[in-house]
């Protein structure tokens, strides 16, 4: 038997540049790993890579692997960090740690949802060409209809999205971070979306005056520019 690696190893979503990690659920991790100040090896993997998270019983990642433990859902991980790492805490304590579910959801639902719909087909441009019929079969079975009628009002509909934002936007305009005077991982569940669209989509999400631009370009500037130094797409 091979001994376990040394370093923390998270399966993260790429597209056909290995280099391009785009899962909104792995940059979460990502910068949870950062936080805690953990050292880790992302691994590229592709959606139809099944077969190389099997061992995890499921399909999906991000998955970590430490030592002999495999933990998969970002959720998980980041409460399986929590618990077992020293550092800075993600949450900012147990009462901290049930709100952040709460955001936990919003930004799985709301804010994954919306983004989905206004970047999808820029997602099937950078994915893997062996990842395109699975993509297109299952996301279209998913929305009801072609990738390209989901984004084909997308210029209209990015207000909504904007406006849809106006929670984050009322408490960002008086503290910088949703943790407060620093981040936590509740900003970075919900940034780790718009990380996801820089890198798959050259569409405009945020308007430069938004409070919520400031807030992605801090974030962008955390931990030495880990999410800026990323390819992705100019904002
Ligand atoms: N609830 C999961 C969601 C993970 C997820 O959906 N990951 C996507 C990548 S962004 C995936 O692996 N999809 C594989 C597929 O669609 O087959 C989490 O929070 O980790």
């Amino acid at each position: 038997m091979s001994p376990s690696p040394a370093r923390p190893q998270l399966y993260d979503l790429a597209g056909a540049q290995p280099e391009r990690r785009f899962s909104p659920y792995c940059w979460r991790i990502k910068f949870a790993l950062a936080h805690k100040g953990v050292a880790f090896d992302a691994i590229p993997w592709r959606f139809t890579d099944k077969d190389v998270i099997a061992f995890s019983g499921q399909g999906r990642v991000p998955v970590l692997v430490d030592g002999d433990r495999a933990v998969f859902d970002s959720w998980t991980i980041a409460t399986y960090l929590e618990d077992g790492y020293p550092g800075p805490s993600l949450f900012g304590g147990d009462g901290g740690r049930t709100a952040t579910r709460f955001i936990n959801a919003w930004a799985d639902t709301v804010v994954v949802g919306a983004i989905a719909r206004l970047i999808v087909t820029d997602i099937f441009a950078v994915i893997d060409e062996k990842d395109r019929a699975y993509f297109r079969e299952t996301r279209e079975k998913r929305f009801g209809t072609t990738l390209e009628a989901v984004t084909a009002d997308r210029d209209a509909r990015v207000q909504e999205f904007r406006q849809s934002l106006e929670p984050l936007r009322a408490i960002l305009g008086v503290q910088p971070f949703l943790g407060g005077e620093a981040a936590l991982y509740a900003d970075y569940i919900v940034f780790g979306c718009f990380q996801w669209a820089r890198c798959a989509s050259p569409f405009q999400l945020l308007l430069r005056n938004d409070p919520v631009w400031a807030w992605r370009e801090r974030l962008l500037d955390a931990f030495d520019g880990l999410a800026q130094k990323a390819p992705g797409y100019p904002l």
